[in-house]
């Protein structure tokens, strides 16, 4: 069976890139709503509607297990889902605070996200974890999300973009920044160009790919195969520049999108 992987959007390809580097056996669907991106901007409700809906859909595709690839839908919905599903494995990803704050020195640490991921319980709470190693500022990034679904990941437009949003760190400049959504990561290098190589940027795909295999291993559910694993790319906008976009951000040589 397959790993069902999922988000508002094409950001989720990050962390399906991130699966396929850990797991390369495992075979993949992943489902990007992006008739519905961004989810960051609506009603929680509305969050939980559609969040609940992609997961319906990749279970009746007959997953083995699901990746909550989207920090927005995992603040407004993970606990639904995981009450809904209780007998399968569901992974979420949540911003990378951890290793940001760990990075020593009581760094300054800016949060980059969806207004809806900064605003919910979840994200509280991950905060007052670390808020006594680091100074935490948040910054939400209406907008930003549109930008990667258009694949516009460079250019003098997205860096006026954000020079605009990072303008009030520029008298105090930040230590590390945390992508707190997974379409970010497409545009980490115009990030690291504004805001100078020494700052250092995390984001949680990794994390949420190595969570996954151990998850899987707990369950006895990873596949026994010996060669690499496909990778299906499915989307709620079903064009050929949509396919090709996804391809483009899925970006491997080893895989074979079908
Ligand atoms: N990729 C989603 C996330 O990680 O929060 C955000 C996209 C959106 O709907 N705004």
């Amino acid at each position: 069976c397959p790993i069902g992987v999922f988000d508002s959007g094409v950001g989720g390809i990050s962390v399906l890139r991130e699966l396929v580097a850990q797991m390369p056996n495992e075979n993949y669907i992943f489902f990007g709503d992006s008739k519905n991106a961004p989810y960051g901007t609506k009603t929680l409700e509305e969050v939980q509607k559609l969040t609940c809906a992609d997961a319906e859909y990749l279970l009746s595709r007959g997953v083995k297990a699901l990746v909550v690839a989207c920090n927005t839908a995992t603040s407004a919905a993970i606990r639904i889902l995981r009450e809904k599903y209780a007998d399968m494995p569901v992974i979420g990803i949540e911003p990378a605070l951890k290793p940001a704050v760990h990075a020593g020195g009581h760094p300054r640490v800016l949060v980059m996200a969806t207004p809806m991921t900064l605003r919910e319980e979840k994200f509280h709470a991950l905060m007052q974890r670390f808020e006594s190693d680091a100074e935490i500022l948040r910054l939400p990034c209406p907008g930003l999300v549109e930008y990667v679904e258009q694949g516009v990941l460079e250019g003098a437009e997205l860096e006026a973009f954000l020079a605009n949003l990072f303008e009030p760190y520029q008298s105090h400049p930040v230590d590390c920044v945390v992508l707190g959504c997974t379409h970010y990561p497409f545009v980490r290098e115009t990030i690291q160009k504004l805001l100078g190589a020494g700052v250092q940027i995390f984001d949680g795909g990794a994390g949420t790919a190595r969570e996954t295999e151990r998850r899987l291993k707990d369950c006895g559910l990873c596949s026994g195969r010996a060669q690499q694993g496909t990778v299906e790319l499915c989307n709620s906008l079903a064009s050929e520049q949509m396919k090709q976009l996804e391809i483009r951000l899925l970006q491997s040589g080893t895989v074979q999108a079908i």
